[in-house]
This record gives structure tokens, sequence and C-alpha cells, in this order.
């Protein structure tokens, strides 16, 4: 009995501690969520209508109760093996919090990170499995001492209750934002993205998909916890050098003329061959009618954008306002923003790296001069202006893997938002550049592919890569740091060919 108590209590603390840290991580990287959530997904057509005949709409309750209850039979069960064949018991708390992680990090959008309200979780809880199972019976080698058993044990439900508790009522704020962003509408946009045409993306093995969908794309932020800011509480008030102040609300937003746009984005601390650059379809609003019904002054040359979490960026007014596709966006790839992109609303500007023009969870708009205002990174060594240098990537073949003598694909992409790209040429160690097979441009504000068939030789080589943009200047061969403008030089690739 003590032995399957000892279980259930430490079963009990594995949730409450994964309750606790999923308020900080994300609400779907809490255990039981995730678990009870994999269940559903996988649960077969039938069994679900019998439990919605059944239970009608109490059918989640009795899912969590019918968690609850397999999960206390199996922890009683580690407890009574813990004893009796160490570590069974702790073997099994492993299994089931391998199967946690699983359900965690194949939910949520955040990667490895979701793991660790489990992984902590099912640390402690072993750790208080095996201090309960050594006090639970009268013959253990320590010598039975049945009030200290009680003391632990009811420790350990009090922490049980207190972590799960906390982990709620921390975590109420995400969940409203998550449920908030779920029943959220994307606008039908009035000015529809052109389709992409097939030939923009040529499908190669190890090359990165034309699209990069919200789950791959990169991340940059200051936000150790991510802002949860609810639609309905979100403005955003455009005012400084302004004739006409004015505070938008989503509301006023849906009355407005919406577009769709493919950008790239690219963060300034990209270095050469880095992955902090991705694509994806923006839906929204244009800044410069936004701006223009603002009414700027003429001495104006700045946008000061502020963001929920007082991050700020200051961008060039005639940047905003020369006709290329800056947005005020509210969906990426036919979806809300994902939290951590910026629901419920975010700056995009082709052509600008993110510090300067991208703002997430943006609020404010602050209409200024360069001379008189300065942003969060400027602040700190970065150029005031960040327009996107040039640059392209080798995707494949990775340096890390030999590849086989004969026909090689080197593939990559290649960027220069807003000036588009003509050209991509490789050499091979040295030797001359040689064109590369463009995909389709789809737009000068989005990256293209590029492929080359090699015919690679036995050995080591050094593959190089070169973009040309689409007013006809190659990149730069002069290799600089990202700091403070954002990283040159060619793409570079150790090749053994075997
Ligand atoms: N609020 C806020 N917005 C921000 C940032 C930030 O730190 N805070 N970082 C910027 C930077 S440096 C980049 S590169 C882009 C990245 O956008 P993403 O995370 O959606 O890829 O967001 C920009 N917007
Ligand atoms: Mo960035």
């Amino acid at each position: 009995m003590r032995r399957a108590l000892s279980g259930i209590l430490s079963a009990a603390l594995v949730l409450g501690v994964g309750e606790l840290l999923a308020a900080v991580v994300g609400p779907d990287s809490s255990p039981i969520v995730a678990v009870g959530s994999a269940a559903v997904d996988n649960t077969p057509a039938g069994v679900r209508e019998w439990a919605i005949d059944t239970f009608g709409t109490s059918d989640k309750l009795a899912l969590f109760i019918g968690m609850g209850v397999v999960i206390a039979l199996l922890a009683a069960g580690a407890g009574i093996l813990e004893r009796a064949r160490r570590p069974i018991g702790s073997a099994l708390f492993v299994v089931l919090g391998v199967l946690g992680v699983l359900a965690a990090i194949s939910r949520s959008g955040s990667g490895s990170i979701a793991a660790l309200p489990t992984v902590v979780g099912v640390a402690v809880g072993i750790l208080v499995l095996r201090s309960l199972v050594d006090r639970a019976d009268p013959d253990a080698s320590e010598g039975f001492s049945r009030r200290r058993f009680v003391m632990l044990a009811g420790i350990s439900a009090a922490a049980a209750v207190a972590t799960g508790a906390a982990g709620r009522v921390l975590g109420a704020s995400t969940r409203a934002v998550t449920q908030d962003r779920n029943a959220f509408t994307v606008p039908v946009p009035d000015s529809p993205a052109p389709p992409v045409p097939a030939a923009a993306d040529l499908r190669l093995p190890g090359l990165s998909p034309y699209v990069t969908s919200n789950a791959e794309f990169y991340r940059i932020d200051t936000a150790l916890v991510v802002p949860r800011v609810n639609s309905q509480d979100w403005s955003l008030r455009i005012h400084g050098m302004v004739d006409n102040e004015m505070t938008l609300t989503l509301a006023d937003l849906e009355q407005r003329v919406s577009i769709e746009r493919m950008v790239t984005l690219t963060c300034v601390s990209n270095p050469i061959g880095g992955d902090l650059v991705g694509n994806a379809t923006w839906t929204g609003y244009a800044l410069k009618d936004i701006l223009a019904e603002a009414r700027p002054q003429a001495a104006a040359d700045m946008v000061l954008s502020s963001s929920h979490d007082d991050f700020t960026a200051g961008t060039p007014l005639d940047v905003l306002m020369d006709g290329r596709d800056a947005m005020l966006a509210v969906a990426m790839n036919g979806e809300p923003l994902p939290i951590e992109h910026g629901y419920p609303a975010r700056l995009v500007v082709p052509g600008l790296y993110g510090y300067v023009s991208a703002t997430k969870w943006v609020t404010d708009l602050e209409v200024t001069k360069f001379s008189q205002a300065r942003a969060y990174w400027t602040d700190r060594g970065w150029s005031e202006r960040g327009p996107i240098k040039t640059a392209c990537r080798i995707d494949t073949p990775v340096g890390s893997k030999d590849v086989q003598a004969g026909t090689v694909m080197i593939a990559g992409v290649a960027w220069a938002q807003h000036r588009g790209i003509s050209r991509v040429e490789v050499r091979v160690d040295d030797g001359p550049w040689t064109e590369t097979t463009l995909s389709d441009e789809y737009s000068r504000d989005t990256w293209r592919q590029w492929s080359y068939a090699w015919t690679a030789t036995a050995g080591q080589h050094r593959v190089e890569a070169r973009a040309t943009d689409g007013t006809g200047e190659v990149q730069t061969d002069v290799r600089v740091d990202t700091v403070p403008d954002g990283a040159s030089g060619y793409a570079s690739m150790p090749v053994t060919v075997r």
C-alpha cells in the first residue's frame, strides 16, 4: 500500500513540476496536455464517436479522468516494482517520460525546449519515488519510521498540488492567448499574393523548400518569455511628427484593404552559410497607406516602432513609403501569426534586416527623425540603416557528409531583397566561375534557389558560390563579420568525394 502510494505521489509531482515549467515554456509542452492531445489525435474515429456519444461535451474531462486513472495505476505499479526489483519502477517513469517528451516536441512549434518540463518533472519524480520507497517498508535497511514516511509523503503531496496549481495560474494568460489566437480570423486578402509557379521551387533533396513553414522559420528576439498579447487588447498608436495622430484596433484594420505578399526575412546576425533567413507569405495591411493617413511632416525621416516588450526598431520613412510591400502583418503562411513570431501583429519590410524593421508584437509607431531617436540595436553597436546585403548559401552537399564521385547536385538559395537575384555562380577549387540554374523568380523581395550538376572526382574539394543582384552587382568577396551591418563574403563548403 505504501509502495503504491509512493508511486502515485511521485507521478503527481512529475505532473505538477511539468505544469509549472510549461507555464514558462509554453502550454503545448505540459506533459499532461501533450499526452492528452496526442491521445485525441490518435483516437480511432469509432472510439471518438463513442466518447462523444457517451460523455457529450464532458468528453475532454472524461479523457483527463481516464488518463489520471491509467497514470495512477501505472505509477502504483512503478512504486511496487521499484521496491521489488529496483530500478524497474524508475525505468517505467523514464519510459512514460519519453512518451511525454515525444508528444510535447511533436505538438509544439518551439522545438526541443518543449522537452524541458517533462524531463525535469521525471527527474524530480524519480528522486522522490526512490526516497519514498526506501522509507515505505518495515524491513527497509534504514529501519522503519512511520513518521518519516508520512512526513515525506505529505510534503510530496503538498509540493505536487502547489506546483500544479502555480503552473495552472501562471499558465492562464498563455492559454488565454493561445485560445484567442485559435479563434483569430485571418483576413481574406483584397489583394492576394500571386501563386508560386512550380518552377520557383526546384524541390531537390537537401535544398531548403521555397516556402519556409512556420515551424521551421527562424526565430530571433530579445524576449526571455514570449509576450502574450490578446487581440482584443491590442492597438497600434501612430503619433509623433504627424498631422493626424491615430490609434488602430484590429476591428479598425478589418475595415481596411488587406494585402497578401511573399517576403523573405533575414537577420543581420546571420553568418555566411547560416539559417537566419526564411521565406513566408504574409497577410496584413500596407504601411504606406496607414502612414499616409497619419500625414507625416516633411522633416520626418524615420519611423520608430516599439513592441509590447519594449523592443524598438528605426526604419527609414522613405523605405516605408516608396511603394514596396512594407506591411503590418497579422498572418504568416495563412495562419494567425504564431505567438513567437509576433501575434497578433508585426511589421514586415522587404529589403531591410529584421532589427531595423520587423518589430513583432508591435504596438506603437512614432514618426520621428534619425537625428532624434535611437533604436534597441543601434544603441548597441549595430548600424543605423540595415539594407540586406546580397548573399547566397550552399544547402547541399554538406561538408560533414562525404559524397560519391560522379554527378553531385550542388544547390542552395540566394537573396538580395528588393533588388532581386539575377545570377548565381559556383566554382570548385578556385577554378572558373560557372553559372548555375536558377529557379523562377517570384519577386525581387523573395529568395531564389539555384542548382548545379557537378562532376565530382575523388578527393578533398572546396565549393564556393556567389550571387549577383537584380542591378547586376556581384556580391563582394570581402569577408566581414555580422557586426555592424551584416556578414559578407562568398558561400563556401568543403566537400570530401569518395
Ligand atoms: N519585439 C521584437 N521584435 C523583433 C525582435 C525583437 O527582439 N523583439 N527582433 C527582430 C529581429 S533582429 C529579427 S531578425 C526579426 C526576426 O523575426 P522572426 O523571429 O519572426 O524570424 O524580428 C525582429 N523583431
Ligand atoms: Mo535580426
